[in-house]
Parts: C-alpha cells; structure tokens; sequence
C-alpha cells in the first residue's frame, strides 16, 4: 500500500511548507527537487515519493527504496542573506533534524558525520545535499532524505559496506505512521534552521557525534585515510580530529568509520 497522499496533506498543513509534490513511484526525489527548484520552487518546497527506482547516495552510490517501506523526501531551501555565510551547516542542520525525530521515538540516535543517522551503530537514514547554481552564487539546495521506517527498507546484506537497520527493528514493534515521523523531521528543521547561525546548533550537532574520543579513520576518494581520535565540529561544520602528535586536523569531506585494531 502506498503512503495516504491526503493524510500526507493535512499533516503537513500545520506546516509552513512551500508545497507538496507526491509520487508514488518516481526515479529519484532529489532529480525532481532539483528540476523544480530550477523552476523556481518556493522555499521548503518538498518532493515526497514512496518508492524510488533510482535513488541516490554519495558519489554515485544508490541508495534502496522499496515501495511502502521508509521515507524519502527532498527538501528545497532557498537561502536567505543573512543564511548564506552559513550553509556548510546545512547538512548538521538536516542531520540533527532526523536525530532529534528518532529521539522521539525514543531512540538514542547517533550522526556519523557528515551524513549518516546510526541506531545502535547501525545505519537507519542517510542525507544526500545538493546545489542549484546561478552562475557563480547558490540559488537553492536540494536536501534529499531517506529514513528506514519498517524492516522491508533495509537493504540485502550483500550490498551494504555498513550495517544497516530500520526504526520499526529498533523500537521493537510498528512505528508510528510514516506521515508523522516527517512531521516531527520538518518541524525540528524549521525550527533549528532559526538557529542555523548560532552556536546552539553546532553545539547540538557535536553532541549527536559518533564515536566522539575514538580513533577514527577519514576515507575521501583514492588517498590513504587520515586518521586521529574524533574531537568535534569546527564553526562551519568541518570534522575536528587530534593526530598522533597532539595537532589538530581538519576535514572538510569523507566518510568516518572507527579505526581498526585501535
Ligand atoms: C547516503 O549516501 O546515505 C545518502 C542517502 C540519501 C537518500 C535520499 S532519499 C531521498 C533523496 N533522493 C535520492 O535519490 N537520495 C536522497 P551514502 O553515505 O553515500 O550512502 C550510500 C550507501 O548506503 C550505499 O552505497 C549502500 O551501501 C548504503 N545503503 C543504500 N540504501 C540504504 C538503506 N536504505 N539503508 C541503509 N543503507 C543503505
């Protein structure tokens, strides 16, 4: 069964949304984000789907979802001047945002910077941002979300490079209706996006962090990893680590697992 387009409607009306596009089934929500935003979206537009054929992760992973299974959304924000020095956070933004919605549900959420939301150290949602430019200066960013809800949205262990899990296997019994987890997530990012300048959500952001005073490893692209003991968040939301001789390094991109052996 595919979502209730029109229980869909109503909760988000007690939203202040720019609007609503619902598919069933649609190849990617962030392919038709980004199409719709060139278009000239209003902001906190959503494109909201039920089943993706061709749904996307980072560098051109994909990211599973089958029908009646999970949330995928995309999120179109246009920023304001006064936001603009600040869009690095957007991704803490979108992550606090889901955590903060599984903590509700009474989880013990935890953000694997920069994208990833871990339920006991398993992966349960995952964010993919992107840009629409207009020549030099951002005109909007699609932020793309996908939340495993029930057990059928996780994907076969086979395809996975990391643990993956769903909220309806870690609340032990059924979730609370799919229409009101997106509530809870637009509503905790509307409201933490009046903060997105303050130190508040850095802060926040940091507390969430995963394996905080580990030592962890960076992978970005083909170089050997960086690794050091995860520390915290610098202002614009790059990743702190400590080296191996007390020095701090920055990363700005990657993707963090815990370091083997250490
Ligand atoms: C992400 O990428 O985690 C970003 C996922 C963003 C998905 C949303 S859904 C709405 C919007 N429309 C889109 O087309 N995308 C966005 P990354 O960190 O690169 O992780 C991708 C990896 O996660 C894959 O290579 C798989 O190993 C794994 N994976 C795929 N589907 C998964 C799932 N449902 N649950 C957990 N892990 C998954």
């Amino acid at each position: 069964m595919y979502m209730n387009e029109n229980s869909l409607k109503k909760t988000l009306s007690k939203l202040n949304i720019g609007g609503l596009r619902y598919f069933n089934s649609i190849g990617s929500t962030n392919d038709e984000a980004l199409a719709w935003a060139a278009e000239g979206a209003p902001d906190l537009s959503i494109v909201l789907a039920d089943e993706q054929t061709q749904g996307r992760g980072r560098l051109d992973r994909k990211w599973f979802t089958p029908k009646d299974s999970g949330l995928a959304f995309s999120l179109i924000l246009r920023p304001t001047a006064a936001l603009r020095p600040h869009l690095s956070r957007t991704v803490g933004l979108a992550a606090l945002s889901m955590a903060e919605s599984c903590s509700m549900l009474g989880l013990a959420p935890r953000i694997k910077w920069p994208n990833d939301i871990l339920v006991n150290g398993k992966k349960t949602a995952g964010i993919l941002i992107e840009t629409v430019w207009s020549g030099n200066d951002i005109d909007s960013l699609v932020i793309g979300m996908g939340i495993n809800v029930y057990k059928s949205s996780v994907p076969p262990v086979e395809v996975l490079q990391f643990p993956a899990t769903s909220l309806e296997d870690e609340i032990g019994k059924e979730p609370p209706a799919r229409e009101e987890i997106l509530f809870g997530i637009l509503n905790a990012f509307i409201d933490w996006r009046k903060r997105m300048a303050s130190d508040e959500l850095i802060k926040a952001w940091e507390e969430m962090l995963a394996f905080r005073g580990e030592q962890v490893q960076i992978h970005a692209g083909d170089e050997s990893p960086i690794t050091g003991e995860l520390m915290g968040l610098e202002s614009d939301g790059s990743l702190r680590l400590r080296g191996s001789h007390d020095n701090s390094v920055i990363v700005r991109f990657g993707d963090v697992s815990l370091r083997p052996g250490a």
